[in-house]
């Protein structure tokens, strides 16, 4: 039994597909056949010229109309890329499924069935949870079958399931049609043994056509055991799980011994330092390589790491300073709000704004480059609250190598904390858009309030030559978009 693992555009461009090296070093682990084919990468060496893949124009790849552009003027290579895909002779064809990914991926799919009906077609990737997401899209016409959450064992499962029946068949993690009927098989556990899994396997991927040649991304846990009313993590991940420090630097040690080129690891954690002991004994296992075993390899002596991480009270002057010599580049923190009052209706970690202004000073100080993300308007967020952000910008300019203001702002995302308990925070309105929510106590904390603060403090930025992410850029270039749509929606709730 053989299944080909697809990634359409748009996705990332610098480093190979995660989850799909993820994925396929199990299956084959577990005996299956696997090809993989990364579209985004192709489309994009043809297409670079456009810019189309910066991430502030996911806009593109999202909206219906550009994309029917897209796909009108590809409509040839598309063809092409499925007759690719059926000669690979797989059984089963599994598209790695994301905002940006899924129009795409479903016209593949589509094109795909019509040229041959038997194909089992399965989706998996952050589209595919919550459960909401999932189920339009198994009911898609081309679709068969779609995996919820981490996909590593599910597709084992459910090859094997093809395997016994030629269909998909009754499986945790998994829903599929049934003579029309969506079926679903339940939620598959979170995967208790990360350190069970094999490295992911990067061989059906050509370094050279990335961006960055010499770059891995890496996983060292999932989900995160911290409390943010606003954040979905857990939702897609379930229980915070972390490898162990020696299985994290192992999998750095494959990668960096099976590919000479390769010198910088990516990781991809919501937070690397949740799990401090597996972090720490990793930064030591790190700096050891380097400091003492430089000498032979050369990859090994030029290590470096960057990753997101929480600001907590352990992140001393000491910690930081060895975390910059096993190899740390950058470390990415949320701050969100400087106010801290702000910080506890959000239950965002640190408790004090004495830790956050201490590590972030810390860091900055040992070398390691600080970015910092921000939100705009969250409940409760009164304009003294937000000037205090901003105040907090101005005091502490010289740390932050680039800040990343929310492109959201402050949304709602199905299932959060907050989304789970609106009374708490005085949220109205918000179930029939995770944008435009009101806040019943603060009048004034609207939409195009929120967007206001966003400009206002991307401009201080600006003023203190502090970089902005894409976020950033993207809601200057569309801020008039963003305030048209607002108001249609307005005119169509009160109407
Ligand atoms: C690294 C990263 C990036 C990198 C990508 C680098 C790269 N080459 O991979 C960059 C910075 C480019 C990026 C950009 C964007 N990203 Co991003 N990114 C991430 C991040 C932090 C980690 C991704 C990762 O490697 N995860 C680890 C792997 C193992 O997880 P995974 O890919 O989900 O795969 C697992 C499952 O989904 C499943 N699975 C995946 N594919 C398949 C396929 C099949 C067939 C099956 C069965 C299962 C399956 O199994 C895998 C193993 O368990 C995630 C958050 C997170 N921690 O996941 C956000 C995240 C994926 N990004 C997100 C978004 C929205 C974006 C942007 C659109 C945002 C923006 N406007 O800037 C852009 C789009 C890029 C583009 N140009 O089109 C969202 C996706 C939301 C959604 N519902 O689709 C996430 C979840 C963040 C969030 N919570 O909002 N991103
Ligand atoms: S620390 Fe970060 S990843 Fe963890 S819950 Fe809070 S926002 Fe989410």
């Amino acid at each position: 039994m053989k299944i080909t693992l697809v990634l359409c555009p748009s996705w990332g461009i610098e480093t190979p597909h995660l989850g799909i090296a993820l994925l396929s070093a199990n299956l084959r682990k577990n005996g299956f056949a696997v090809a993989v084919l990364d579209l985004n990468i192709r489309f994009h060496n043809r297409h670079k010229e456009e810019g189309l893949w910066k991430s502030e124009e996911d806009v593109h790849w999202e909206d219906p109309q550009s994309l029917n552009r897209f796909v009108q003027e590809n409509s040839a290579l598309l063809d092409s890329f499925a007759d690719e895909i059926l000669a690979t002779g797989s059984e089963v064809i599994g598209f790695s499924v994301y905002s940006t990914t899924q129009r795409l991926s479903l016209e593949l799919a589509r094109r795909i069935k019509s040229k041959d009906k038997a194909k089992t077609i399965v989706c998996g990737g952050q589209m595919c949870y919550p459960q909401a997401r999932a189920m339009s899209l198994i009911r898609e016409e081309s679709v068969d079958a779609v995996v919820l959450g981490e996909g590593d064992e599910v597709i084992v499962s459910l090859m094997r399931k093809m395997a016994e029946s030629g269909k998909p068949d009754h499986c945790l993690g998994v829903l599929w049609k049934e003579n029309g009927t969506v079926r679903s098989g339940g939620l598959a556990p979170a995967i208790a043994d990360l350190d069970g899994l094999p490295c992911p396997d990067f061989s059906d991927f050509n370094l050279r056509d990335y961006g960055n040649p010499t770059q891995l991304p890496m996983l060292a846990s999932r989900g995160c055991p911290y409390p943010c009313a606003f954040c979905n993590t857990k939702l897609f991940w379930g229980k915070h799980r972390s490898l162990s420090g020696e299985r994290m630097f192992r999998e750095v040690l494959h990668d960096l011994d099976l590919y000479p080129e390769v010198h910088f690891i990516t990781l991809n954690d919501h937070t690397v330092n949740a799990d401090m002991e597996a972090f720490s004994h990793f930064v030591d296992l790190a700096t050891e390589l380097k400091e003492k075993n430089g000498h032979l390899k050369k990859n090994y002596a030029r290590l470096g790491w960057k990753g997101a991480a929480v600001i907590r009270e352990e992140m001393t002057k000491e910690l930081m300073e060895r975390v910059k010599r096993s190899g740390c580049i950058e470390l990415e923190y949320g701050v969100e709000s400087a106010s801290d009052k702000v910080r506890r209706i959000m239950r965002k970690p640190p408790k004090d704004m004495g830790t956050l202004e201490r590590v972030i000073r810390d860091t900055a100080e040992a070398g390691i480059d600080v970015r910092a993300n921000f939100m705009f308007g969250f409940p409760g967020e009164t304009v003294e609250d937000f000037e205090q952000t901003l105040e907090f910008l101005r005091r502490n300019k010289d740390y932050f190598r680039q800040v990343h203001p929310s492109e959201t702002f402050c949304h709602i995302d199905p299932d959060t904390y907050m989304y789970n308990h609106p009374q708490e925070f005085g949220i109205t309105n918000f179930l029939t858009n995770s944008l435009y929510w009101e806040s019943a106590e603060d009048l004034q904390n609207i939409y195009p309030e929120r967007l206001r603060r966003h400009q206002v403090f991307c401009d201080l930025a600006s003023s203190l030559n502090i970089p902005l992410s894409p976020g950033g850029l993207k809601i200057r270039l569309y801020k008039q978009h963003f305030l048209d749509e607002y108001f249609k929606y307005k005119e169509r709730a009160a109407g």
